[in-house]
């Protein structure tokens, strides 16, 4: 499968050039790229003595099954590089998460790490946000407060959204509920040309808890290519 092979491309390279055995706290994202991510760092024992930070249940879950050392960001707010995935990245390294409803923890361990890294299959790479990902922008929010978000999105913004909605369940009746207790709402902009500022707008709505867009976070963005090879953007 070409895609789950891009995955593990992405990630090997990653860990093998972003991972240093001198390191002591690592930012573990979400998602399944990631998986390759913790799979490539038990091959690797001289970074078994490493703290890992998670990012959701999921990613936490990863560290435990994995047997490495489970961190909390209170303990260990200075994380030197944290490694995530991505939903659709643009040449300028701006990114739309969430696609798994992680976003905010995922935000907060980014921006808390020296260095972030993007790991992706090649379906992500793109030249707009909004172009290959069809999805929406991922907004978690405070549940009493989505109907007043949606009607926000739809009213404050410069940029109108085409539609916006409640993010369902589809093991469980009713919404997403993410792991900090919030719903999601996807909001569809079409392409995006300003993202930090579409950004901007969107977290000054009230309500909102955050928001699946990282702008110019990202150091570097591995991308597995479906011929085998890897490409970066920097
Ligand atoms: O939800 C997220 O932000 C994940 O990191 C997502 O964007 C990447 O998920 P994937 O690796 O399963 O495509």
């Amino acid at each position: 499968d070409p895609v789950e092979a891009g995955k593990k491309l992405a990630a090997y390279a990653a860990v093998d050039e972003y991972i240093r055995p001198d390191h002591k706290v690592i930012g573990i994202g979400s998602g399944s790229t990631v998986v390759y991510v913790v799979e490539r760092i038990l091959q690797k024992p001289e970074l078994g003595h490493l703290v890992y930070i998670p990012t959701s249940f999921q990613s936490k879950l990863l560290i435990i099954d994995g047997g490495l050392t489970l961190g909390s960001i209170e303990q260990y707010p200075d994380i030197d590089v944290t490694i995530d995935g991505a939903d659709e990245v643009d040449p300028q390294l701006n990114a739309i998460k969430g696609g798994g409803a992680c976003q905010f923890q995922e935000k907060l361990v980014a921006e808390a790490a020296k260095k972030f890294v993007i790991v992706a299959d090649y379906r992500k790479k793109s030249t707009k946000l909004g172009v290959q990902w069809t999805k929406g922008v991922p907004i978690e929010v405070v549940p009493m407060a989505y109907k007043v978000v949606m009607s926000s999105l739809q009213s404050k913004l410069s940029l109108k959204p085409a539609s916006v909605d409640l993010r369902m369940a589809v093991k469980k009746a009713g919404p997403v509920v993410t792991d900090n207790g919030n719903f999601v709402i996807d909001a569809h902009f079409g392409a995006i040309e300003n993202p930090a500022q579409l950004l901007k707008e969107i977290k000054g709505l009230t309500g909102v808890y955050e928001v699946g867009l990282f702008c110019g976070m990202a150091e570097i963005a591995y991308f597995g290519e479906s011929d085998g090879s890897v490409s970066t953007l920097r």
